[in-house]
């Protein structure tokens, strides 16, 4: 352009930055149905019947139980969004979510 000759620049490498994740986590309580939670899982999740029926029951047993992970935004709104159709029934159905490690 103005005669200038300015040396080739070292390649820059921008760190990517992977957006961390956040898990959805299932409660148990003593009210909610079984049949409901299976149902709630399926809708928000996209679990199949059989997956559904086995992380239900693991929470049942054990609590709680992860159900799966994704950028905070998402698991936040689908933790809502589940928790928000066991209230619409007057169940105490919870979803909770944390940072993964
Ligand atoms: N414990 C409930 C019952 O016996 C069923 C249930 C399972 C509820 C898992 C919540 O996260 C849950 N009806």
């Amino acid at each position: 352009m103005n005669g200038t000759v300015t040396a080739p620049r070292t390649k820059v490498r921008p760190k990517i930055q992977r957006p961390p994740l956040h898990k959805v986590i299932l409660l148990n309580d003593d009210y909610t149905p079984r049949e409901f939670v299976v149902l709630v899982l399926k809708a928000v999740f996209r679990m199949s019947e059989t997956q559904a029926y086995g992380v239900m029951l693991t929470a049942h047993r054990k609590g709680s139980c992860v159900i799966a992970v994704y950028t905070r935004d998402v698991a936040e709104t689908k933790a809502t969004e589940a928790t928000e159709l066991g209230r619409s029934k007057g169940y105490p159905l919870a979803f909770t979510t944390e940072p993964e490690e």
